[in-house]
């Protein structure tokens, strides 16, 4: 079976995505997302002008050949751009072996280890008494675990903050709603957000009481003694974890985090290698890996590196935001299934816009995900809606401090 074609489609349906569609000589099509935020057209091109040549004639059912052919053969390895363009390829290949299989991929993976996977929603409010309208409406939908975002006094908008309470307790989506073609710019305090957040757990806690799994996102922008401060001053209310409460590169850093709290740590969305987490996991130095199928390398570097977390009771955590397409969340809820050491999945429900485009059998039910049991990824792209949505520029946000000096967003 080998390669005959391989296409890039850039489609934008309230959001920009970038799929790649691999079909076989005898028909068989496979589907993986490179969607890069605020880069998609860098991926597009590698994959366009220097991946999908070399693919052509390839076999398609020899995936860990052709990673490492792309990955190797390349010399200039890892990086975003690189590694979203692997993982395209990666995960198309996984669908179009699993399709001929006629099972679904986590079968191929070892098959289930659990009924479904945890899903964490996201809430968010401006203010206090927002937020916890935002938890009520997400238990309505059926989440049992949540993310807690607010506002901090005297800021504008915040990450994770949804703009407005749409009606469904606010909806928070990545800035797609913000496109223009210069980034906008936020205002960010890192003190004023170290004095409100424990006050905000306090009430969430106070209101929902101590079973309630809770996470929070920290989004780089603590130093490491002040991301220490965050970790003590939050134990009392028993988070799932904190996550990216430190710039990600900088994997000492967590050292000095561990040394002083014991609240959960997650960190990795950022990342695209193995190679970023080994401090990290050979200390013990987190307990959640954020990587996303999408931007880690595909299925087979993913599975490598849950397999590499186990060995140090390390679990997952994946990077499940509206970014990643619903090709890429597919391919992650097939690990999430599969793995032993899996802990929770993130779930951003993708708009209608988006389902029109991607046509998913996922399911969310009772507060679990579950990939279905549709041969391959269980995901197929239809093309005259893709071509309804043409790609808009979009950026994510710059955030500068009060000085004016640039900070980490
Ligand atoms: O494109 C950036 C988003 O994927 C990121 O901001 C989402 O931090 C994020 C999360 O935890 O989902
Ligand atoms: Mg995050």
């Amino acid at each position: 079976m080998r390669i005959h074609s391989a296409e890039v489609v850039v489609t934008s349906p309230g959001r920009n995505f970038v799929t790649l569609r691999i079909t076989t000589d005898d028909g068989v099509t496979g589907l993986g997302d490179a969607t890069l935020n605020g880069r998609e057209m860098a991926v597009r091109s590698y994959l366009e002008d220097h991946v999908v040549p070399l693919l052509l004639g390839r076999d398609a059912s020899r995936i860990e050949d052709t990673w490492q052919y792309l990955y190797r053969g390349a010399y200039w390895r890892r990086g975003p751009v690189t590694m979203a363009a692997v993982a395209a390829v990666d995960t198309a290949l996984w669908d179009i072996k699993a399709k001929c299989a006629g099972m679904p991929l986590y079968q191929l993976l070892g098959g289930a280890s659990r009924t479904g996977a945890l899903a964490y929603g996201h809430a968010s409010g401006r203010d206090v008494p927002e937020l916890l309208d935002s938890v009520r409406a997400h238990l309505d939908q059926g989440f049992r675990a949540i993310r807690v975002q607010t506002g901090v006094p005297g800021l504008g908008t915040v990450y994770g903050v949804a703009a407005s309470d749409a009606g469904d307790g606010g909806r928070y989506d990545h800035e797609p709603a913000r496109r223009r073609p210069l980034p906008v710019v936020e205002t960010w305090d890192t003190p004023a957000y170290l004095r409100h957040l424990p006050t905000v757990f306090e009430a969430v806690r106070a209101e929902f009481g101590p079973e309630l799994p809770l996470l929070h996102d920290g989004h780089h922008r603590m130093t490491p003694i002040q991301a220490a401060r965050l970790g003590k001053s939050l134990e009392p209310y028993d988070l799932f974890w904190l996550e990216d409460a430190t710039p990600a590169e900088d994997q000492a850093a967590l050292r000095l985090i561990r040394q002083h709290t014991t609240t959960p740590l997650a960190i990795g969305e950022v990342f695209n290698s193995v190679h970023d987490y080994t401090t990290l996991l050979g200390e013990r130095l987190i307990d959640y890996v954020r990587s996303s199928v999408t931007h880690a390398g595909g299925v087979t570097a993913m599975r490598k590196l849950l397999d590499l977390a186990a060995v140090y009771g390390i679990r997952s955590g994946l990077h499940g935001p509206t970014d990643i397409s619903p090709v890429g969340m597919a391919a992650a809820l097939h690990l999430d299934l599969a793995v032993h050491n899996f802990g929770i999945q993130e779930y951003m429900p993708h708009t209608p816009a988006t389902l029109e485009v991607f046509r998913t059998s996922f399911r969310f039910e009772d507060g679990l995900l579950h990939p279905s049991d549709t041969p391959g990824l269980g995901v197929e792209l239809d093309d005259t809606a893709a071509r309804g949505f043409p790609y808009e520029p979009a950026y994510l946000p710059v955030s500068r401090l009060r000085d004016g000096t640039v900070h980490d967003w």
